[in-house]
């Protein structure tokens, strides 16, 4: 191979070298690493065949051929036509919301590739089934709004679970859509984290997305207080980026009884939002509660008194919210949100396909070519069925979720942390705590990372079998979960009305809680400090977007340098592959860069020797290569 190397270089060939010719040409080494690599992934299919992937732990493994995922009929030798992004980068955030605004027709933006399978799939969708599609979509649906692929929980899953990293999957979205507005889901001051962090590093965060690629970043803070959504704001505004400035929708605007939530309650907060330089208002109703006359009523009521151009936001938990789109849409709404047909409904959006046949020929046709959203849609169908261990077992609607009020990127995680807990049977119980927990919160906005503080309390009391009285019972001594401190300290900010007293007295144990928002609290981050710290504890230099991870999720970002390290990047593999291994005789393409590909095959395996090793027999591009595997446990 290194004669090859030699021989095949173009200043060998060109007899334009010298003596020094091997020492100041690494690449002529480069077979080296590249087998490194080849027996990394080895390695790492040989684990999971052998062992089985570490995520399919306590799931039912299909033993079913995989439906295939067909891609769509489309050429892609064609330039992706002009699409939106176009428009927004002619026109620049502030005319872009004005046009927006303009709009006869009613704009879409696509879920699938963020939301819908936070809320179907765990989130747990790998970078190469999403960025397939990416290049159809830039061809097919170029009238998009916006692809809403990034941020929410898919940063942290990413590289927890998938061991992706976050920042490649936005590369390659990016450059195979480069027409259409990528759009990110933007916890504020908790970033893609789950605690407010120093405003710099909000910051710093923020500058990362935007020149990366995300143009469209959907900012909201888990309290609704727009004090705490400035820094975030800002850094987008400063980047360049839309800042879509988002309310959380909770409770219900006609309810007499909880006038807490009334409309003068969303009037006050998109007014401020507004003040705070937003280019567009998103209306989240993370959980779908939204009733179709609230929403009628929000639309245009926030159409009256602001000049902000409204993005709507609903999930289909309780099987009917389309007709709160379409309620919208009446009311003029600027742009909705909806999931591919085969990625819509139960917790995901409503379906985007069927919105716009119902909006077609009407005055507010979303122009959208539905067939090109059909065969997109049946693109992932085929790719869903692969992550069919991750799959919720809803199967219905439910109105239940009016009284509980849980996101629908929740609802599945939490049944799915009941079930680890031992607790899948007592679901509905664990609803009602989930409701009871609210209340004795004070009723607040329940939306990431509020609605996890929410969910562990309710996890805590039916495993613990305490009851609400008993939580309030200043008498009772109740080991509070430490998620349930950190909210009553103040380190997610506080509800416009505060916490009630008696319980955060109790929940505090005498400590204080906090007197500003966290991030004026919190020291700013020495971040070249950081990158140099951090690089020499991973034994890797840390690029831009790599401090920028290791910003939010240290911890979960060293294991994953950890596994890269182990077993190379697995992003290339194909998903069936990564979580259930090579079965019987079967090959696998991949393409670990481009233009280099390797085609694996799994021959035989020998059963496990008195050390528990496992031998398999592979074939990397023909050749022969036993690997050796320790069996686990
Ligand atoms: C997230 O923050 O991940 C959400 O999807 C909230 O709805
Ligand atoms: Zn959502």
């Amino acid at each position: 191979q290194f004669l090859e190397n030699v021989i095949g270089h173009p200043s060998f060939k060109a007899a334009e070298y010298t003596t020094r010719f091997i020492d100041t040409t690494p690449e002529l080494f480069e077979f080296k690493a590249r087998q490194d690599r080849a027996t990394r992934l080895l390695r790492f299919i040989g684990d999971v065949t052998v062992n089985g992937h570490p995520q399919m732990e306590g799931r039912t493994v299909p033993r079913i051929v995989f439906p295939e995922a067909p891609l769509p009929a489309c050429d892609l030798q064609a330039a992706p036509p002009r699409g939106l992004r176009d428009e927004l980068l002619d026109r620049g955030p502030t005319a872009f919301g004005q046009w927006m605004r303009d709009q006869q027709r009613v704009l879409l933006t696509d879920t699938t590739m963020r939301d819908a399978h936070q809320s179907l799939l765990a989130t747990r969708m790998r970078t190469q089934d999403i960025a397939a599609i990416a290049p159809y979509y830039a061809r097919m649906l170029p009238g998009l709004l916006s692809l809403e692929c990034w941020g929410g929980a898919t940063f942290d899953v990413a590289l927890r679970f998938l061991k992706e990293d976050p920042w490649e999957r936005l590369a390659l979205v990016r450059e195979a859509a480069p027409n259409i507005p990528l759009q990110m889901l933007l916890r504020a001051s908790n970033a893609v984290g789950y605690t407010n962090y120093p405003d710099n590093v909000v910051r710093y965060f923020v500058q990362q997305a935007a020149s990366n690629g995300i143009d469209i970043f959907r900012v909201f803070d888990s309290l609704n207080w727009v004090e705490n959504m400035r820094v975030a704001m800002d850094a987008v505004i400063d980047a360049g980026g839309v800042c879509e400035g988002t309310i959380c929708y909770t409770g219900d605007l006609f309810d007499k009884s909880r006038p807490k939530y009334n409309l003068k309650y969303y009037v006050d907060k998109a007014k401020a939002l507004e003040k705070a330089g937003a280019h567009v208002l998103g209306i989240k109703d993370m959980a779908g509660i939204c009733r179709p006359r609230a929403a009628a009523e929000l639309v245009r009521v926030l159409k009256q008194e602001t000049g902000l151009p409204i993005h709507f936001h609903t999930h289909d938990t309780s099987g009917i919210a389309a007709s709160t789109l379409l309620a919208a849409v009446e009311a003029g709404v600027d742009a909705i949100d909806g999931a591919l047909d085969s990625m819509s409904g139960l917790t995901s959006q409503p379906n985007l396909g069927s919105m716009a046949a119902a909006l077609e020929h009407g005055d507010r046709d979303p122009g959208i070519d539905r067939e090109a959203m059909q065969s997109l849609s049946n693109y992932w169908e085929g790719v869903r069925s692969v992550y069919a261990p991750f799959e919720a077992n809803v199967r219905s609607g439910t109105a239940d979720v009016y009284r509980h009020e849980m996101p629908g990127g929740q609802y599945t995680n939490l049944r799915e942390q009941a079930r680890a807990l031992g607790l899948a049977d007592r679901w509905p119980e664990i609803a009602r705590a989930y409701l009871q927990v609210n209340q004795l919160f004070g009723d607040i906005v329940k939306v990431t990372p509020t609605s996890k503080v929410v969910g562990d309390m309710a996890l805590h009391m039916v495993s613990n079998d305490r009851s609400a009285e008993e939580i309030a019972d200043p008498d009772v001594d109740i080991d509070f979960p430490d998620s349930v401190v950190a909210l009553f300290k103040g380190e997610l900010g506080f509800p416009a009305d505060g916490f009630p007293e008696a319980l955060q007295k109790k929940v505090l144990r005498g400590e204080q809680p906090l007197t500003d928002r966290p991030g004026a609290l919190l020291e700013d981050i020495d971040l070249e400090a950081e990158r140099a710290k951090a690089g020499e504890e991973l034994g890797t230099e840390l690029s831009d977007s790599q401090l920028a991870s290791h910003l939010m999720y240290p911890k979960v970002f060293a294991d994953y340098v950890a596994h890269r390290q182990r077993y190379g990047n697995v992003s290339p593999l194909s998903t069936q592959v990564f979580f259930y291994g090579l079965r019987g005789e079967e090959e696998t393409l991949v393409d670990i860069e481009p233009g280099k590909r390797l085609l694996i095959s799994l021959q035989g395996q020998a059963d496990a020797d008195e050390d528990g090793i496992v031998r398999l027999f592979f074939e990397l591009n023909g050749q022969p290569r036993p690997i050796r595997i320790a069996r686990a446990g």
